[in-house]
């Protein structure tokens, strides 16, 4: 508990570009959390390291995703947003948390076998330990709730298996976190292939739409989206294409399915598909506009970032010290 509220943590690695995928499953969500719930939400350079990154593009991602997260709504007072980098107590705890995970369980990690195939010139053991990171996050801030997609459901399993695990040593220090699936968010599907989730890793940018995408890229990549033999706008199972299209296009005007579909009844994907990029256009305009001003203003952002860290800095230490104690390092003179 902070402030008399449960805790909330989550947050993106720092590669590839956003899609409106990360957008509608993700941050849209986490915008209105901290009503209920203190919330964390970091940008994960330390994980992003386990791909090789180019060191000026790397800097400037993970700050464009900093901005990104207040440009997408999330209040930067309200909400404690920084970067994992700048909280060293991550990497510390992750040290000691590696001590109590055992090889046989990290090795069973799915996300470890995808990437190890992905990039097998470079499976290094952060990729490995990728899960002991992750649940340093976590229970660095006595997390109560942790809003992931499908995909991290196994990373928050062995988290909590790790955080139980120290407990029954050590006593009551970490809190045991929970999955959070509050309102499900849209599962967007690639506009190339809809069978396969929307993803910022993909080799074809025609599948996803990127947060960055121009108005013109948005609407040229909606018309080439992949759509079914008949021309008929409706939601079902066996039009995977079209059902996509109208999950997007509900997800951006608030509209339900229904009231989409019987707004495009009897017209044709002509009409429908330009309507759906208008959709998308209208949610990333005011984010670019947004997100450009708050890079520009350099004061203001770097002034966010100082506060955030410390905040962050102060609770991740208070529970760095208390495993520190637990685990019977000799105290820091002073
Ligand atoms: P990568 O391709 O690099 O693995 P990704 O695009 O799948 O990345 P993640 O960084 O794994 O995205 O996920 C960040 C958050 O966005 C997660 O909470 C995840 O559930 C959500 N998310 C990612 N893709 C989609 C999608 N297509 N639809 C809905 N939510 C998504
Ligand atoms: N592994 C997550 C990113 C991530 C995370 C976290 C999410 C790193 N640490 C802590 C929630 C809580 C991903 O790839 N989406």
């Amino acid at each position: 508990m902070v402030n008399d509220k449960k805790v909330l943590y989550s947050g993106m690695q720092a590669t590839g570009n956003l899609t409106i995928g990360n957008y509608l499953g993700a941050l849209k969500n986490w915008i209105t959390l901290n009503e209920e719930y203190e919330c964390f939400f970091g940008v994960m350079d330390l994980h992003s390291i386990t791909i090789r990154q180019q060191p000026a593009d790397f800097r400037k991602r993970a700050r464009n995703l900093l901005a990104l997260y207040i440009a997408a709504g999330i209040d930067p007072v309200k909400n404690c947003i920084y970067y994992q980098s700048h909280v060293s107590a991550h990497a510390e705890l992750g040290w000691i948390l590696g001590c109590f995970t055992y090889m046989g369980e990290l090795s069973r990690m799915t996300q470890f076998k995808d990437k190890a195939a992905k990039h097998s010139d470079n499976i290094n053991a952060g990729l490995f330990t990728y899960p002991v990171l992750m649940a340093a996050d976590i229970l660095l801030y006595q997390t109560d709730y942790v809003p992931v997609g499908k995909d991290q459901q196994q990373h928050l399993e062995i988290t909590r298996d790790i955080a139980q695990r120290f407990n029954s040593i050590y006593g009551d220090v970490f809190t045991i976190p929970e999955g959070y699936y509050g309102k499900r968010g849209a599962k967007v599907m690639s506009l190339q292939d809809p069978s396969k989730k929307m993803s910022k890793s993909d080799e074809n940018p025609n599948g996803s739409i990127y947060l960055m995408d121009d108005a013109d890229t948005v609407l040229r990549k909606c018309k080439r989206a992949v759509t079914d033999s008949d021309s008929e706008i409706r939601y079902s199972e066996d039009k995977p294409g079209v059902s996509n299209l109208l999950e997007i296009y509900s997800a951006c005007t608030g509209k339900s399915i229904e009231e989409s579909e019987k707004e495009f009844d009897g017209k044709g994907y002509g009409e429908f598909k330009p309507a759906v990029a208008e959709a998308v256009n209208s949610v990333l305009e005011p984010m670019h506009k947004e997100h450009e001003r708050i890079l520009k203003d350099k004061s203001y952002l770097d002034g966010i970032i100082k506060e955030n860290n410390e905040k962050a800095r102060y609770f991740a230490n208070k529970t760095l010290r208390k495993v520190r104690k637990k685990v019977g390092f000799t105290d820091i003179p002073h």
